[in-house]
Formats: C-alpha cells, structure tokens, sequence
C-alpha cells in the first residue's frame, strides 16, 4: 500500500509581505507536483494534514483553483482541518468555511475524532484516525487527542493530527506536545502539521512519528529561508515500513522568494504604533460611524502622517474583518 502525506500549504491569494514572488502561483505549482507524484506512485490514497488555506474565509476565485488541482489527485484525499482553515481553532465550525465547501463538494474527506476509516488493498488493512486542530489539543493532560488504540483486526494504524507536536522541549508558556509524551499510542505512524519547519521522521520502538514540514512558506525566518519543502510517500508492505521524504522540485532555495524585509519592515511598524499609543491617551474617538473616527485622526494634532495612515490601514482592516464576520454569522 502507498499513501502520499503533505502538510500546510496555506493556499491563498493574498500576498505575503515574506515573500519575492506570486505566492499563490508558486503554491499552485507545488499543488500540482504534488497531485502529480500522486499519480506517478499511483498512490492508494492522499493525507493532507491541514491549513489547506491560510485562512478560512479564502475568496471563491482561490478555492475554485485549488478545488481545479486537488480532486485530480490520484485516489481520494483524507484530511484533517488545521488552525487555519476554520476559525476559533474549532473543527465545529468546518460548515462555515471554504474547507466545509470542499469536503462537502466531496473534493476531501475531513477526518474527526472518534471516527475509524477501514481501508483494504489486497491482504493489508489498515485504520486511519485523524485530530484537526482544536484550542484544547496540547492541553489535555492524557494528550487523547494524539493517542490511538489500533484493533488486532488491522495491520496498520495511521493517526493524523494538526497540532504542536515536537521532538524537544519548547517555552513553558506555549502548550505543546512531545513525542516522547505519545508513546504509548498504538498507532505505527503518526503525521503531524502545523509545525511549519517539521522534524522530519522519528522512529521509537517500531513506531513512526513524522512531520515533513510544510508545503507552503509563510515566514522569512532564519530556519525558513534553510528548509526545502518536502512530502512523505509511505510504504506499507510485507517488509513493514519505510518513510521516504521527497523534495518538491517545485520549491525554490529559500533565498530565490523568501525576503526579511518585511520582518524588519513589521518590527519598525510595531515601534511606531507604541508612540502612536502613548498619544491616544486622553484621545477619545466619536462614537457613530467609522468615518468618524477617521475624521478625528485628521483632526489629531502632534501625530505624524505616517502614523495617522498607519492607524487607518489597522482601522480599515479590522472594519473588514468585523463584516466578514457578520455575513458569515449572517450565512
Ligand atoms: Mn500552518
């Protein structure tokens, strides 16, 4: 049996201040080396492990294109939903998202918890389980949601989860889970996203933990610009098991498209918002509407234009979010 696994594209239209090039042009193309090693393999089927999108309200023009590539894959997609294809980080609300309108256009086949896929091919059988991004995940002190038990009826067992699984300990305050905490799960393979650099494939006691790392680049960071995006082929066979990670041709060396430009760029536009902050005191907006508030940072004295505009720009985008919010609760 062969399964293709893939992680974190972050399909989306919207440019990111990180990168040089088109970023949706150039996930596309990786979209579809990937579609096409599917076939080349002739794969028994797909996982993907989540952030699909980067974000879930991602324009109808990008979800068509993506829907153009993904149901031409080879066989069906298996796939968990990530941070950011729903928001809240809840799987609860898959239905009001572009990634409900793919699995229930049948494109893929989310996974949720508690649920058992069957799958058969000639005498190996196997049980796929999946976790999609949840808020509670990493807290749970029994960490559940990574650990499965496998029937004596199965060969395999392969456990999906998009969350933040890691192979050495991470800062205190950021909830996380180590792979030496997940031992005991009697899943032979563990996938995991959401951790955009990966650690590759780990092997304990026979089991497998792996996360290639993701498709999609979103940051320039030092680690980023060094990754080379890469996908697992797994093999399942008389021979047991062999993860090999395979190298998107596609992706070009971080430093061809990924800029720190706008790192510095965003540490600068944090500076200059803290000096807006201190003026805001004892400054207090019209209530009314929002082109108000705009005519009242006109009127703000001892404010440069830069931050007046910078302000506008943060103004104008929360406005944006806030009514796409309401056409979706609306919806
Ligand atoms: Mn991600």
């Amino acid at each position: 049996m062969k399964i293709l696994y893939y992680t974190d594209p972050h399909i989306t239209g919207r440019a990111f201040r990180s990168r040089m090039d088109n970023y949706f042009e150039t996930i596309m193309a990786k979209m579809s080396e990937i579609r096409d090693l599917s076939h080349e393999y002739k794969v028994d089927f797909n996982i993907c492990g989540g952030d699909l999108f980067d974000s879930f309200d991602t324009a109808p023009s990008i979800v068509s294109k993506a829907i153009g590539v993904i149901k031409n894959f080879y066989n069906e997609t298996y796939i968990v939903s990530g941070s950011h294809d729903v928001y809240g980080s809840n799987y609860e609300n898959i239905p009001r998202t572009m990634f409900g309108l793919m699995a229930s256009a049948d494109v893929l086949t989310p996974l949720f918890p508690g649920e058992r896929k069957l799958i058969k091919k000639g005498d190996i059988s196997l049980q796929l389980t999946g976790q999609p991004a949840h808020y509670d995940l990493e807290k749970s002190l029994s960490k559940e949601g990574y650990i499965v038990t496998k029937p004596y009826s199965v060969d395999y067992a392969i456990h999906v989860v998009h969350g933040f699984l890691v192979k050495e300990k991470f800062m205190d305050n950021v909830a996380h889970t180590l792979i030496s905490d997940i031992t005991n799960t009697q899943a032979d393979i563990t996938l995991s996203g959401h951790i955009h650099g990966g650690f590759g494939v780990v092997e304990i006691d026979g089991k497998y933990f792996c996360n290639p790392g993701a498709v999609g680049r979103t940051d320039a960071s030092l680690d980023e610009l060094k990754r080379a995006p890469k996908v697992v082929l797994i093999h399942l066979g008389d021979n047991g098991i062999d993860l090999e990670l395979i190298p998107l041709k596609s992706a070009k060396p971080g430093p061809e498209v990924l800029s720190r430009e706008g790192i510095e760029e965003m540490a600068l536009r944090k500076a200059k918002l803290k000096g807006y902050e201190a003026k805001l005191e004892g400054f207090e907006a019209s209530v009314g509407s929002v082109d108000n508030i705009y005519e009242d940072i006109d009127r703000m004295k001892g404010v440069s234009e830069l931050t007046k505009s910078i302000v506008r720009d943060e103004i104008s985008s929360a406005e944006l979010k806030w009514r796409e919010m309401q056409s979706i609760n609306a919806g």
